[in-house]
């Protein structure tokens, strides 16, 4: 059976214990490869490893980083096919959107990053005929990084490639649930000649190596993305040995919909907004709000489309919703569709597991889901449910919906549909998220803050608040 092996100081190696974990691949519900069971032996490895390429790394010339991110990135591009069905294998999502939004996506962190550093200026401040201050800011250290497994090339580039272009050496850990793409990229890197130790992947799980590299001490950054309940453990451990932090958590996210929207292009990008990557993507809108005038026509016309959505093997082309990323996940989705029946919901479409013919008779899928009738403060209306689940609510005045839409304790993202722009700029003010999307869902431009408010994260990615993130400020005062 395959091997997955951790990427230590430029050489690809099995964990110290010699020990493996199973590798799902959750299309066919069996094991496909093995995963490095390391330890925070391995984790001091790579440490070691990159505290020492770090004094030649940091003072690389950002030319010269930007060129090797840029060849990582333009290997990632010519590896798009095999990875792209990689990604799909590991984590159960179809293949076409491995290959549309996944990979080129991890292409374009590099890449953006590779030219964000060489832009890159910072400030001055002139003390009338005094003094002028100047602001360096300079890499740190040794970044750990720490991604989830919904999207795991792609946000486990949205880490590093921030961290190395900045001049910092990095020891990252990708899911232990969808390990393949990363170790797939270990091998890129020493293609596209990474320096030994500037990049080190550690493999296996978050409670020995994520664990071991938030108490490292020695690893003075922690970027983090995933659940809100470990985020809490690791500030815990993070904020008293005063490390940066930023974390990306869950979310719960309120798609508003206004009675003047148009209303074809709405309906289109709602089934995206909720389905897509089965649900599982922390920017999904969960809880669909409808302004009372069309909420039946919405309701139709959504049931409809989503009821006739293909469940199917991620491999084949048509396929528009693949598989849930493990058993136990799928086992807590489906518990919250019977907590939103027990809470006096009523499931319009889906709400059981999917069977799938051939191959992946033994897969775990979930027909897309659609509940109405429940209030908008019970648990399902809540809590993050991260699988394909959405729930409908009427709504009657923009006082009310903000009510309902800011009620949960998240505030990642937000979508709004309405053709009045004075309406579409008071709903951008008042709602709690840290992303407010206007009749689209899911637009990306890179220069921006990405993140969330409340209990969706601290800090913010992207643009140039991540290359903040991953150096020191200092500033330089010099008396004329
Ligand atoms: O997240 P975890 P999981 C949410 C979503 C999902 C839930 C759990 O609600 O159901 O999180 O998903 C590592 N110290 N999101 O299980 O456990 C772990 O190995 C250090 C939201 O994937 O938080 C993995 O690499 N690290 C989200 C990473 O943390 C630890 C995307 C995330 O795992 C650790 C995915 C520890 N003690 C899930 N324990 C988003 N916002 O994008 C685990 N890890």
């Amino acid at each position: 059976m395959k091997k997955i092996l951790n990427y230590i100081n430029g050489e690809l190696v099995g964990p110290k214990s010699g020990q493996y974990l199973d590798n799902y691949n959750p299309s066919i519900g069996k094991v496909y490869s093995l995963i490095p069971n390391s330890d925070a032996d391995d984790v001091q490895r790579a440490q070691e490893a990159a505290q020492a390429a770090f004094p030649e790394w940091s003072v690389t010339p950002k030319d010269e980083r930007s060129r090797i991110l840029m060849k990582l990135a333009d290997l990632i591009d010519a590896n798009l096919d095999m990875l792209a069905k990689a990604e799909s294998v590991d984590n159960g999502k179809p293949v076409s959107l491995a290959k549309s939004v996944d990979i080129p996506r991890a292409a374009s962190n590099f890449r953006f990053y590779a030219t964000a550093v060489v832009q890159y200026s910072t400030h001055a401040h002139e003390m009338e005929d005094t003094a002028i201050n100047y602001t360096l800011r300079q890499p740190i250290g040794v970044a750990g990084c720490i991604s989830p497994w919904n999207l795991p090339l792609y946000l486990f580039s949205w880490k590093i490639a921030p961290a190395l272009a900045s001049g910092n050496c990095v020891v990252a850990k990708p899911s232990e649930v969808t390990p393949m793409t990363a170790y797939l990229l270990s091998k890129l890197c020493i293609e596209a000649g990474l320096p030994n130790g500037v990049l080190n992947i550690v493999h296996g799980l978050g409670p020995k190596v994520g664990q071991a590299i938030t108490e490292h001490p020695d690893i003075p950054m922690i970027s983090f993305t995933g659940g809100t309940v470990t985020g809490k453990h690791i500030a815990s451990i993070a904020a008293p040995m005063f490390k940066k932090l930023s974390l990306e958590l869950g979310g719960k996210n309120p798609n508003i919909i206004f009675a003047d929207c148009d209303f074809d292009k709405m309906l289109s990008t709602t089934i995206r907004s909720s389905f897509a990557n089965q649900g599982q993507i922390c920017l999904c809108g969960s809880r669909i709000f409808i302004e009372r005038p069309i909420y039946e026509k919405f309701k139709t016309a959504f049931v409809e489309k989503v009821s006739r959505m293909k469940v199917g093997n991620p491999a084949d082309d048509t396929t528009k919703m693949g598989a849930i990323v493990s058993q136990s996940h799928m086992e807590k989705v489906l518990s919250y569709v019977d907590l939103a029946k027990d809470e006096g919901g009523t499931v319009l479409t889906g709400g059981n597991q999917a069977l799938v013919d051939g191959e992946c008779a033994e897969g775990w899928f979930i027909h897309p889901t659609i509940i109405e009738g429940l209030s908008f403060d019970c648990r399902t209306n809540q809590e993050e449910i991260f699988g394909p689940v959405v729930t409908i609510m009427p709504f009657d005045t923009e006082e009310e919906v903000l009510m309902m839409a800011n009620s949960t304790k998240y505030g990642l993202a937000s979508t709004v549909w309405t053709e009045n722009l004075k309406k579409a700029h008071r709903m951008a003010r008042n709602l709690h998220a840290g992303i407010v999307w206007i009749n689209c869902w899911l637009l990306r431009d890179l220069r921006t803050p990405f993140g969330g408010a409340k209990q969706s994260g601290v800090g913010r990615e992207g643009g140039f608040e991540a290359l903040e993130f991953f150096t020191e400020p200092k500033n330089v005062c010099i008396k004329y």
